[in-house]
């Protein structure tokens, strides 16, 4: 009403309120020709300093050359607001985080065999299904990493299935699909439903059922970037992955391949070859899950990946 009797543009006003919003402090504030110190300003500021030209986050007004606009603040909605969410709550975990080198080469070749054909059957085959695979068949061997902390705080819940929760980078933002009863599932119904919710991930209709009842967490930041990241436990989970780049790098290998024991080194019976290797970082909720217990689990999921012939084995 102050802002209508005076002619206000509320679109020029700095908001100081809860969740960005105005108030009548703003406005008459305004209205004396004051605005908040470091609050939400026009995006186009009319001073004139010297700096260089530095857009802010949300305007796509030109900004003259030399003007510098100032600080915006935006609203945190939708997305962003179930992060600050989640992520406040996952505060309240003691987390630990243990790292691995995984050689690739063997689930390179196994990938590639695969790819060609099911590309032509119209199936887009990556790395995670063989990954999401090995991270199930690794868990069974570990029940207490796919368990959650009941909410009166003195029970454990051991999950029966595998829901595996993917980290997806999509137009909307962070999102977490989940595939379900993934130890039921093959390899390749992991490939058809992972292709079909980054299809829905990527036209913004992931429905609630596919974003929710996730047990365990992965999060292939490698297919952006970066070797190891230490990633954040969502509550009730008590465990995730973060999967970093696959590089190729020069190993010690001895005569059969193998990983070449330093005698073997010494002896001058290695060679240098170049071996593909993925970097993996596991964090778990050090309330519940022992640090051995992660790092027998992540020696499992290793073996699964280094020779995948032993998760064929074990499929169903
Ligand atoms: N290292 C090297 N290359 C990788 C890789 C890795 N870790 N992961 C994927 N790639 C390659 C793939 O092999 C593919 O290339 P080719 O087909 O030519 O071989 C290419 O990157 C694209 O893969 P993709 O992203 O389409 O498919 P994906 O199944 O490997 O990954 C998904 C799917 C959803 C995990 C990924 O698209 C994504 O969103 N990653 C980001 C996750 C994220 O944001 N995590 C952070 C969460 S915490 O804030």
């Amino acid at each position: 009403k102050i802002a209508k009797e005076n002619n206000v543009n509320l679109a020029l006003v700095a908001p100081t309120g809860p969740k960005g919003r105005i108030i009548k402090e703003d406005v008459l504030r305004f209205i004396q020709g004051k605005q908040a110190p470091q609050k939400a300003a026009p995006a186009v500021s009319t001073s004139s300093h010297s700096a260089p030209h530095t857009p802010g986050p949300v305007s796509n007004t030109p900004v003259p050359l030399g003007v510098v606009p100032l600080d915006q603040r935006v609203p945190i909605r939708g997305i962003q607001r179930m992060m600050v969410k989640s992520m406040t709550e996952s505060l309240q975990i003691p987390h630990l985080t243990y790292c691995e080198e995984v050689t690739f080469d063997k689930l390179r070749q196994l990938r590639e065999s695969l790819k060609t054909d099911l590309g032509k059957r119209g199936i887009k085959f990556s790395y995670m299904p063989l990954l999401i695979k090995a991270t199930s068949l690794a868990l069974s061997h570990y029940p207490v990493l796919n368990a959650s902390i009941a909410e009166n705080g003195t029970e454990m819940i051991y999950h029966s299935n595998h829901n595996i929760g993917l980290a997806m980078d999509t137009p909307k933002g962070l999102l977490v699909p989940v595939i379900k009863q993934v130890q039921l599932k093959s390899i390749l119904d992991i490939a058809i439903e992972l292709g079909h919710l980054q299809e829905a991930a990527s036209k913004g209709a992931l429905s609630e059922s596919q974003l929710s009842g996730g047990t365990f967490s992965l999060s292939n930041i490698g297919s952006i970037g970066g070797t190891y990241a230490a990633p954040v436990v969502v509550l009730p989970q008590v465990a995730i992955g973060a999967l970093g780049r696959t590089q190729v790098l020069p190993r010690y290998l001895d005569k059969k391949g193998e990983p070449a024991s330093l005698e073997t080194i010494e002896n001058g019976d290695a060679v240098v070859a170049p071996v593909s290797v993925m970097n993996v970082s596991w964090s778990a909720d050090h309330r519940v899950v022992e640090g051995a217990t992660i790092a027998r689990f992540s020696n499992k999921f290793k073996q699964y990946v280094e020779n995948p012939a032993l998760m064929v084995a074990e499929l169903r």
